[in-house]
């Protein structure tokens, strides 16, 4: 044998053995990566609502609430005491309630050891107030934003936007909800009594690592962080007991990176009566809603007494391709909340007739459009730069945004400020369940969504209002960009250099 060819099949031998072991690997990592929880989750834990914020009126009527940002512990399970932040408790916060027309006040405290900010997610409010990346709230500081509620009822949240860092701020439990409340909206005959037939669920994945959170990506996580178990309210293995006929559930993905398909573990249908930003026309009947990280939806399902059924995430199917969904988590499956019916159940009205008015424009008015490109390496190539206002809009007038995700991996996007309305998802109407007040849309690879808002206002050229992919990761990573808005035929002013509020 010649001296070449025994070379040739010593590195012909090497080349197979490597790569049978790659794709060893990557088998074992792919099978690895999908996880479920059907029939390991035990339902052992009395699901908790957060409690109501109190507030007190001030003389001019300005509804107050406080909320101190602070570190804790908490026992998520037994003899394990998990390290946490949350608002003014140990972990998540209470949930804050307002009518439309009320001028709230929040004061915002941080006890926490680094600077920190309170987004109002889904908040049409003046950019100072919004707790974007540039109202940071110093260590020891004192943030006091204030405004009038002016739009529909709707679940909205509260969560720390500090740039790059805030898939950390959300991860250790600070979380809220903000819901909103209208006359039309107190005349339905909608189920209504918080934490008895109307129940907050925040639902949130995580991982434990010992008693401690474990918030790693794991291997070729694009997403971001992708726990093992689902947590409803910050209790793990939830059930709820509930005594009426019809239970509204307000679900929110307050997760970093997890995109989840909500239906029940026997497939019965639901109503969906509202998406992020409030109440739908009419009530949309469905088996599965879909729900990428911030957005928000009401459902209220029908139960029988005695009864027992699952709130379940279910693998989806517009996931981008086999590597992507498992690796995204597309493949994974979730027991998320048992509904435990009593044996006699407190009679409902039927959901019947008109829900909401929608209030987002309809795209004919649009006086210009933007289109936004989305890869993980930044919006239209350009990574976040906190110095650089991206798009001026003008103030009173609406415009047709066209996100396209341009990339592999799945993405959403938020605006701040305002409420949209999705007009196309690959140039057709949107399904119903979509077809409502929107301020975050998931995005999967390949997708082209049309979206109309308006910018009501105030103008305020120096200070920017975000938007952004809600898969935080991919957020602190620099999928971010700025807007402002200006009167006609103003300029957009100087982007201060971020600075933390001292001020108590
Ligand atoms: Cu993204």
């Amino acid at each position: 044998m010649s001296r070449l060819k025994r070379v040739l099949i010593v590195l012909t031998t090497v080349a197979v053995v490597v790569g049978l072991a790659l794709g060893g690997g990557a088998l074992y990592l792919y099978s690895n990566a999908k996880v479920s929880t059907v029939g390991s989750t035990e339902f052992s834990r009395e699901l908790a609502v957060p409690p109501l914020a109190k507030s007190t009126v001030k003389s001019d009527g300005t509804r107050l609430f406080e909320l101190t940002m602070r570190a804790g512990e908490k026992e998520f399970r037994a003899r394990h005491k998990t390290p946490t932040w949350g608002f003014s408790q140990d972990y998540l916060g209470p949930t804050l309630r307002a009518k439309r027309g009320e001028k709230v006040e929040v004061k915002v405290r941080n006890t926490l050891g680094e600077a920190s900010t309170v987004h109002w997610h889904g908040m049409h409010l003046p950019a100072k107030m919004d707790g974007g990346p540039h109202q940071m709230v110093a260590p020891g500081a004192t943030w006091k934003p204030k405004w009038t509620v002016d739009q529909p009822a709707a679940t909205l949240w509260y969560h720390p936007h500090p740039h790059g860092r805030t898939e950390k701020h959300v991860q250790r439990g600070l979380a809220g909800l903000f819901l909103l409340d209208d006359k039309k909206s107190q005349a339905l005959a909608l189920p209504e009594k918080y934490g008895v037939d109307d129940l907050p669920v925040i639902v949130q994945d995580v991982k434990f690592d010992g008693a401690k959170f474990d918030h790693g990506h794991g291997m070729l996580r694009d997403t971001g962080f992708l726990g093992d178990r689902a947590m409803v309210n910050g209790t793990l293995d939830p059930y709820r007991t509930v005594g009426d006929e019809l239970v509204r559930l307000r679900l929110l993905n307050a997760s970093t990176a997890r995109v989840y398909a909500f239906g029940f573990s026997d497939s019965r249908e639901f109503a969906q009566i509202a998406t992020d930003g409030g109440l739908l026309e009419k009530a949309n009947r469905l088996d599965r809603i879909q729900l990428s990280p911030g957005e928000r939806a009401e459902i209220v399902v029908r139960m029988k007494p005695g009864e027992r059924t699952v709130l379940r995430s279910f693998p989806q199917d517009n996931y981008g391709g086999a590597w992507q969904k498992r690796f995204g988590g597309g493949d994974d499956t979730f027991d998320v909340l048992e509904l435990r019916a009593a044996k006699k159940l407190r009679p409902s009205p039927e959901l019947l007739g008109r829900l909401g008015e929608l209030e987002v424009p309809a795209g004919k008015d649009s006086v210009r459009g933007r289109y936004f490109g989305l890869l993980t390496s930044g919006i239209n190539r350009k990574p976040m730069a906190m110095g650089r206002i991206d798009e001026t809009v003008t103030r009173g007038t609406a415009e047709t945004w066209t996100v396209r995700n341009e990339d592999g991996v799945p993405h959403n996007f938020h605006v701040h400020d305002v409420q949209f309305r999705v007009l196309e998802v690959n140039g057709k109407e949107p399904p119903p369940e979509l077809r409502g007040a929107k301020d975050t849309v998931f995005v999967p690879s390949g997708m082209t969504v049309k979206l109309a808002m308006r910018f009501d206002g105030p103008a305020d050229p120096d200070t920017p209002y975000m938007y952004h992919c809600h898969l935080l990761y991919h957020e602190d990573l620099g999928m971010m960009g700025q807007f402002v808005v200006v009167e006609k035929g103003q300029k957009a002013g100087q982007v201060r250099a971020p600075h933390a509020h001292t001020g108590h």
